[in-house]
């Protein structure tokens, strides 16, 4: 199998941000947002996913953390589309819940290359740390864009932090499942043959 590796750069008037993946890491991260709280979602995401991850984003925090999030969740999308290249092999479907205490979120993923995004739930508290709770759908939604994913989310609890790091834990999860290869699948999981 090729390497199924990225690495982007994104510049814009409101952030700088390099993304480096490699899907078939073993959950090795060096992150650097400067948002505490959204580090520790994404050193979960790459612990979960077995991903290698790196993320460095100066991004305008002088504002609030919404270009940050976005940004980061744009670039890592652009990451895993230049990674996965043409898809092939990959299970591209998966299904995933994750508790973390009272909370539970569900995510349900299929790479299809066709951008769609839907969320069931609500954050318990406004914010975690330095970070908007509803900045996480933001991040799913951008994610599910820049990835080309089909991206169902929902999370219910009591507790935001918890709620907000189980739906990290299940994305990573998730999309660990999906990226698999399938041994036996030597062309694209698609009947037109591409993704
Ligand atoms: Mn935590």
């Amino acid at each position: 199998m090729t390497d199924r590796t990225a690495a982007v750069t994104r510049t814009t008037a409101e952030t700088d941000i390099e993304v480096t993946l490699d899907v078939d890491g073993d959950g090795d991260s060096t992150i650097d947002t400067g948002i505490g709280f959204f580090d520790h979602m994404l050193d979960s995401f790459s612990t979960h996913g077995l991903f290698d991850l790196t993320v460095q984003c100066d991004g305008d925090l002088d504002i609030d953390d919404h270009h940050t999030v976005e940004d980061v969740a744009i670039t890592l999308g652009e990451a895993f589309t230049e990674a996965l290249d043409d898809k092939r092999g990959i299970r591209r479907f998966a299904d995933r819940k994750v508790p973390l205490d009272e909370a539970v979120a569900s995510v349900v993923v299929d790479i299809s290359g066709r951008p769609y995004f839907e969320f069931d739930g609500k954050f318990s508290q406004a914010s975690v740390g330095g970070m908007t709770s509803h900045m996480a759908k933001h991040f799913c939604r951008s994610l599910s864009m820049n990835a080309g994913l089909t991206l169902h989310c929902g999370v219910e609890g009591e507790n935001a932090h918890h709620e907000i790091e189980a739906l990290f834990k299940g994305l990573a999860r998730a999309l660990d499942d999906a990226t698999r290869i399938d041994e036996r699948r030597s062309d694209v999981a698609s009947t037109k043959g591409e993704l």
